[in-house]
């Protein structure tokens, strides 16, 4: 582990006697137990043609994104957008927590047309979605950044189990040994059905980069026109300053007993490349070499750093 990352995990790794629930599994995929266990009534869930879905692999940008859907919806009024926490604004499909509402009896109960979010890899995705002609804006982070943030996000959660030390993350991670599989299958998955359905597929480092002109392709795929003073509060609204500082996004609502922020923030550095505080020399070459063999025959690319 590298010096500047025992830092900023000098809290307790694992907190001692919490109780941890381990992972369940649907057709090879690691999945949280309680969502397992509602498999079916996740699988018979009926989408509908003017249903908007936000797909992403976990710790990806989906609260960012979410975030900038709302916006966009709302034209640009911020006032609307505080009307809930987010999580309560798009239902979560594979959502499974009793006696909460499941994300689908939320989805359910929702007027349409709805915004709802997923992190089911393409093939566990509820098949009614594939026979429709709803829009699903997929976002995916570089593989590294991504696993770096899935690891401090999993020290903190309380419904997932605890990482391990780094170095047994690491190795979970590009084994696809995490809730919702591996990350590589995930990516390349959606990237090959998009071009079979209305699939607008952002990166998270494009949005970092230039958040203006992918904001712009979400609200031209949403069939929206706003002005550019519109386009232009948006991106400011939702940089990752504003929304660590927005209760209605930054999960500071959500009892910790489900996330415990005084381990690790959720929105914690919001940057692309924090991966180099944490992979060693080593870790990068084990990393990268396996990621060639995985990644091989795609015409899908990352950036690493920006
Ligand atoms: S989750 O739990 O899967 O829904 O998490 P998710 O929202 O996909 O990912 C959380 C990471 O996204 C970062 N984030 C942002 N980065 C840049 N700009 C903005 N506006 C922004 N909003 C959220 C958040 O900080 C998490 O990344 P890390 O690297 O852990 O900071």
């Amino acid at each position: 582990m590298k010096e500047s990352m025992a830092q900023e995990a000098k809290r307790p790794l694992l907190s001692e006697g919490k109780k941890h629930p381990p992972l369940g599994e649907v057709k090879g995929i690691l999945l949280p137990r309680t969502t397992v266990n509602n498999w079916d009534q996740i699988q018979k869930f009926k989408a509908k043609d003017d249903d908007l879905v936000i797909c992403t692999y976990p710790k990806s940008g989906t609260t960012w994104i979410q975030e900038i859907v709302d916006m966009v919806e709302q034209n640009g009024d911020v006032e609307k957008c505080q009307r809930s926490v987010i999580h309560l604004q798009h239902p979560f499909i594979e959502w499974a927590r009793s006696p909460q509402p499941s994300g689908v009896d939320q989805a359910n109960a929702m007027p349409c047309p709805r915004i709802m979010k997923t992190h089911l890899p393409t093939q566990l995705l509820p098949p009614s979605f594939w026979d429709i002609t709803c829009k699903i804006i997929y976002v995916a982070q570089n593989a590294k950044d991504c696993m770096v943030s899935y690891y401090h996000f999993q020290r903190m959660s309380q419904i997932l189990p605890e990482p391990g030390t780094w170095e047994e993350y690491f190795e979970n991670f590009i084994n696809g040994k995490v809730s919702c599989g591996p990350w590589y299958d995930h990516v390349k998955g959606w990237w090959k059905a998009k071009d079979k359905h209305q699939i607008l597929f952002l990166f998270y480092e494009d949005i970092k980069e230039n958040p203006k002109s992918e904001i712009q392709k979400v609200m031209k795929f949403m069939g929206k026109n706003l002005d550019e003073k519109i386009l232009d509060k948006i991106v400011q609204e939702t940089s990752f300053e504003k929304l660590k500082e927005n209760p209605m996004i930054n999960h500071s609502t959500v009892p910790k007993t489900i996330m415990d922020q005084s381990i690790s923030p959720f929105m914690r550095k919001g940057i692309v490349g924090d991966w180099k505080n944490h992979l060693t020399v080593a870790q990068n070459e084990k990393f990268n070499r396996d990621y060639k063999k995985k990644m091989e025959g795609t015409s899908l690319t990352f950036h690493m750093e920006i």
